[in-house]
């Protein structure tokens, strides 16, 4: 569609303005946050990342529109849910150590969110000992780990061995995603749940909390 394709372009030229007045067009015509998120900014961030792997487009341009979709992703967003009624569960999310990438965690977070869960958001770049004692101020029901380098990838399981070492491996249930992530990852590292992407993130944490 040509309107979602113009919401990747703005995202990528990093013009702010224009991108939001595209979305608030976008959601005036019916088209929901889902679409606007996946075949737009996600779609057009894909592509950049292409480009960015064959050496056709440099650093600036990947942080130019990385912050245009953070102040997208943002203006989509929703107020912690759990300020105005009783959350579905609570989630502590995070990248690991050393991995600055917090786009797709922003996005499993605001889905999450939207959703009915309580988030807190640690930020990027978060060590075993951080996550270990968010674990212990905030009682999660899920600890969310995000990592997009395979160097980051062995952080996870640092995360799990410091909740065991910390006695409180069997308080939280971990779910893990982002790119180089598998199944058969986090089933390796002792994770209780992998997901691919953000949608099945929510389903998956729901099932989570149920089982
Ligand atoms: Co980086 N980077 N980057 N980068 N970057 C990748 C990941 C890379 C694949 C690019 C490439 O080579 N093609 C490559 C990793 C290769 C590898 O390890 N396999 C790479 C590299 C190498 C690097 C640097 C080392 C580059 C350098 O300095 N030479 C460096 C590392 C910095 C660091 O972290 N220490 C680096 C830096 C950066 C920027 C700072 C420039 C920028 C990050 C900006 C930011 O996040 N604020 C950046 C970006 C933007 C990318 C690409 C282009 C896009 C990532 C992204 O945001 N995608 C990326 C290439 C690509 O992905 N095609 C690349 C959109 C986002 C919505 O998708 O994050 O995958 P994603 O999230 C998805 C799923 O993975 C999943 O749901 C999301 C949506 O559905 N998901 C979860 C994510 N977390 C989840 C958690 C869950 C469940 C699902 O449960 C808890």
């Amino acid at each position: 569609m040509k309107l979602l394709s113009e919401i990747g372009d703005k995202m990528i030229e990093g013009n702010v303005e224009e991108l939001i007045d595209l979305i608030n067009k976008a959601e005036a015509e019916g088209i929901d946050q889902k679409t606007i998120i996946n075949d737009g900014l996600i779609a057009a961030m894909l592509s950049l990342g292409e480009k960015f792997k064959l050496n056709e487009v440099f650093i600036p341009d990947v942080l130019v529109a990385a912050a245009a979709m953070k102040e997208a992703i943002n203006h989509l967003g929703f107020d912690n849910i759990s300020d105005t009624g009783s959350p579905k569960g609570v989630i502590v999310i995070g990248t690991v150590r050393h991995d600055m990438h917090d786009i797709g965690k922003n996005l499993v977070a605001l889905l999450m969110n939207s959703n009915g869960f309580h988030v807190h958001d640690l930020g990027v770049d978060v060590s075993p000992d951080k996550f270990v004692e968010a674990v212990k101020d905030y009682s999660p029901d899920i600890l969310a780990l995000s990592a997009l380098l395979t160097t980051t990838l062995p952080e996870m399981s640092e995360v799990i061995k410091a909740l065991g070492n910390a006695g409180v491996r069997k308080s939280t249930r971990v779910l893990v995603g982002g790119a180089p992530v598998t199944e058969e990852y986090a089933d390796s590292i002792g994770a209780d749940g992998y997901a691919p992407d953000a949608t099945s993130a929510v389903t998956k944490s729901l099932e989570m909390i149920d089982s």
